[in-house]
């Protein structure tokens, strides 16, 4: 029988899980939205022949109507709906960031290692995406010789109203936190946030762009230009610096025109397009993996732990100058 997936918030993302889950993903069906906005709930509902709705995840979970969770609300929403699928004992996909703190997130790992294995997987799709998949193999074969330096952009048309400064780390760099360390093999050890020149379209609220500097722990340097004011289209596109090679993936592709004097290849406008695949990839691995019992096949929640010790110095970064350190945990056996 097809799998139950419950999909908890219907917002911009959840909306999109919910279609994809709908149109895209074999093994699995939306049973439950998990809503408290009607009118959402009832637009996201259209994609999802049959499923019911609830105002919170405890309802449907004692109305026996699921069997896994997908977590899409915003960041600071995760741990209340994280608690009760994990003491139901559900199969977990939460969106990112795990939660919004170290110390939360730390809670979450205990209560997870109550369980007989691990059932959070996290949300974050870019190690899905198959030149990223493409970078970590060339990387990994020493073809090119040893990693020295990344160079990455991370560049949005715009941000929403609800987007705040802290989000440049939280919700935004959070993805290089990740994946960045998984293409390398090398965890992140200090952060340090650089201010260029503001740029005056940016809304009066934040100070962006920034420069996001991290040192792995093999002595790899990584840039981040974080930049949610570039108004042309949504661009993320990473340069990897080795002994013998450069490696650039996230490049304009696809149809070429020449056309009235100039040379066109579309960008992106927002993430949902530039990353469709690697999220249908994710979603996917993810149904596979709950319907053969594995539960996770992908980031685990001690690697969502990771992610938000580095947000935590990059957070910190934002306002003290210098390199900001990440603290050093080990990963418990019940995560290897
Ligand atoms: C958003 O939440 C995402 O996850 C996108 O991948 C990122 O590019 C964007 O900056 C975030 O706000």
């Amino acid at each position: 029988a097809e799998l139950r997936v419950a999909v908890v918030g219907a917002g911009m993302m959840g909306a999109d899980h919910i279609r994809r889950i709908t149109d895209r993903i074999s093994g699995a069906r939306v049973a439950a939205i998990v809503e408290p906005d009607a009118g959402r709930a009832a637009a996201a509902a259209e994609h999802a022949p049959g499923a019911l709705a609830f105002a919170s995840l405890e309802e449907a979970i004692a109305a026996e109507a699921v069997d896994a969770v997908l977590i899409a609300t915003p960041g600071q929403f995760h741990a209340p709906v994280l608690r009760p699928a994990l003491e139901a004992r559900l199969p977990i996909l939460c969106e990112k960031p795990l939660t919004q703190d170290s110390a939360s997130s730390l809670e979450i790992l205990e209560l997870e290692q109550q369980l007989d294995r691990p059932h959070i997987q996290v949300g974050f799709m870019r190690r899905f995406d198959a030149e990223y998949q493409q970078l970590r193999e060339l990387i990994a074969s020493g073809d090119s010789g040893e990693l020295l330096m990344v160079r990455a952009v991370h560049r949005n048309p715009s941000v929403p109203e609800s987007y705040t400064q802290q989000m440049l780390i939280t919700d935004s760099v959070v993805h290089e936190f990740d994946v960045v360390p998984w293409l390398a093999g090398s965890r992140v050890v200090s952060v340090e946030v650089k201010f260029p020149r503001r740029n005056a379209l940016a809304p009066e609220r934040l100070r962006e762009p920034i420069l996001v500097i991290m040192e792995l722990e093999n002595g790899v340097l990584v840039d981040v230009e974080m930049n949610v004011s570039v108004q042309f289209g949504y661009q993320v596109s990473t340069e990897a610096v080795l002994e013998r090679g450069v490696a650039r993936i996230g490049q304009p592709s696809g149809m070429q025109r020449w056309e009235a004097g100039q040379f066109i290849v579309k960008e992106h406008e927002s993430f949902t397009t530039r990353f469709a695949a690697a999220y249908d990839a994710q979603i996917q691995r993810w149904v596979d993996a709950v319907r053969r019992g594995d539960f996770v096949d992908g980031p685990n929640a001690f690697d969502g732990y990771l992610v938000a010790l580095s947000c935590e110095a990059g957070v910190r970064a934002l306002t003290e100058p210098g390199a900001q350190r990440v603290a050093a945990v080990d990963r418990p056996a019940f995560y290897a």
